[in-house]
This record gives structure tokens, C-alpha cells and sequence, in this order.
């Protein structure tokens, strides 16, 4: 079920604009507005999940699928010497929009300090 007021609900729907990289019938992938490295992309849900926290081991499917396109795409877009992957949980761990996100930061160093 996705959200009607969530920013990334709406991303996933197409109806604000993102740089797509990657979808299909369960995940959506576009780079992040406000980059922290040379290849920094963002993996969500379609459906509103609002945080890590949220999940429960019946997302365990979901949350593999996510992972595994983590690694595919950070590859598919060059980071072959490592890449880094975040998720910002709730207030305390820094989360800024409350759905679901996986952070890929790659690509040569030095970063932003994220
Ligand atoms: O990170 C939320 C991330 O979402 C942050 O790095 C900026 C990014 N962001 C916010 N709005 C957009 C749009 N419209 N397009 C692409 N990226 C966006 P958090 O982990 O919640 O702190």
C-alpha cells in the first residue's frame, strides 16, 4: 500500500521526478538529490514502509531483494573497488524522510562526510 502524502510514495508513482536508475514491480532506485559521494543512490519499497524499524521477518523477502540490488546496481555503475551501504533508522539514526531507504555511496574517495 503506498502512501499519498509520502515524498517517496510519490517518487515511486512517478508523480515527482527523480533520476530512475532501476524498477520493477516491488523496489524503485534513483540517485539522491543531495549526493555524499561520486555514485550515491537511493533503493526504496513501492510499498509505504515507513522505517526499518517497521519491518518484520515476514519483509525478509523484500528486504534480501534490496540488498541484493544494492550490490548489483553499485556494481552495474562502476564501484567495483567497494561502495558503502546505509540505512538511516527513525530520528536517533538521522532518518529525514520516513520511508524505507537504502543509501549505495560509491565511487573514489574522498566523500562528503555523510
Ligand atoms: O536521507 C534522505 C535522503 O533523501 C537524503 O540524502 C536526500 C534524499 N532526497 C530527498 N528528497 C529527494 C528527492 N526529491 N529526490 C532524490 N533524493 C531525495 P535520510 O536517510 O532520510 O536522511
Amino acid at each position: 500500500m503506498s502512501n499519498g502524502d509520502c515524498l517517496f510514495c510519490k517518487i515511486a508513482r512517478g508523480e515527482i521526478p527523480s533520476k530512475k536508475i532501476y524498477e520493477d514491480e516491488e523496489l524503485f532506485a534513483f540517485y539522491d538529490i543531495n549526493p555524499h559521494a561520486p555514485v550515491h543512490f537511493l533503493i526504496i519499497p513501492k510499498r509505504h514502509i515507513t522505517s526499518l524499524a517497521e519491518t518484520t521477518s515476514e519483509d525478509s523477502a523484500l528486504l534480501g531483494k534490496m540488498l541484493n540490488l544494492a550490490r548489483k546496481l553499485a556494481l552495474d555503475l562502476g564501484c567495483r573497488n567497494g561502495f558503502r551501504v546505509v540505512i538511516n533508522t527513525g530520528r536517533d539514526g538521522g532518518q529525514e524522510v520516513p520511508h524505507l531507504h537504502v543509501h549505495v555511496l560509491g565511487g573514489p574517495r574522498p566523500w562528503k562526510q555523510a
